[in-house]
């Protein structure tokens, strides 16, 4: 897979190099390209930006520059991705369908957005996803490209060394599916008082694969009701 990132703070992608992106990359097991949108500025400002038709506070990033510097990383096969806090949420199912494609390229928009045409045209040369990855508002799309990046390769074949890591993920698809992970301990076995619970020493798989779901469930609607509905053995539940 290949990935390209468009920004006017390349140096904002640093973190692409280490960890496991960093490691993913010098395998070759992903391309990343991170590119300067002032690069296709014509001015000598080199600005990207312009006020608002119809007035209002903040800056437009202008089409111009998208253009130029887009034409000619979009293919039909690419999936142009614009993070925005007004697209659809990028969740885990998201990611897990974005590893299956051969061609990311993410487009950073700062300031109020990008001018609504840069997207409406590449929507009729290649697919176009704006998403947003939660519900709070950053000062550009730099962070959710990070978040992108780092959730959609973590899937790709060979990335991550256990693939029962991945497998056995929050919200991914199998067992524990639509549920989080409960707690997870390691030695040594009594620590400041607290002991490591029994069950986990048993060596008994089937009663620990049933602890760890009954542990999920329990976080789950402890943590996020929302993905489990209401508790039905909670004692506000009960009469
Ligand atoms: Cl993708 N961009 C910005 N600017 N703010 C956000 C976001 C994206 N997702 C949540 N908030």
């Amino acid at each position: 897979m290949r990935i390209d990132i468009v920004t006017i703070f390349p140096d904002y992608l640093a973190p692409l190099e280490l960890s496991l992106v960093g490691k993913a990359r010098s395998e070759g097991l992903i391309e990343i390209g991170v590119h300067d949108l002032r690069d296709a500025a014509t001015d000598r400002h080199r600005s990207v930006d312009d006020e608002p038709y119809g007035g209002g506070p903040g800056m437009v990033m202008s089409p111009q520059p998208w253009g130029d510097l887009l034409d000619p990383l979009v293919t039909d096969s690419t999936l142009l991705v614009v993070p925005s806090p007004s697209g659809r949420r990028f969740d885990q199912v998201t990611a897990q369908d974005w590893s299956q494609r051969e061609h990311l390229v993410i487009a950073c928009g700062r300031y109020e957005g990008i001018d609504s045409r840069v997207m409406a045209h590449y929507a009729q040369r290649c697919e176009v996803a704006e998403v947003g990855i939660g519900d709070y508002v950053l000062a550009g799309g730099e962070v959710a490209a990070l978040v992108i990046v780092e959730a959609v390769t973590r899937l790709l074949p060979g990335v991550v060394g256990n693939a029962r890591s991945v497998i056995e993920d929050s919200f991914a698809p199998g067992e524990m599916e639509g549920l989080v992970e409960g707690p997870v301990f390691t030695r040594p076995p009594v620590w400041r008082d607290q002991a490591v619970p029994e069950v986990l020493l048993s060596g008994n798989h089937a009663e620990i694969a049933r602890w760890r779901h009954e542990q999920a469930l329990a976080r789950t609607q402890r943590m996020r009701p929302d993905l489990v509905g209401p508790d039905v053995n909670a004692p506000e539940a009960q009469e």
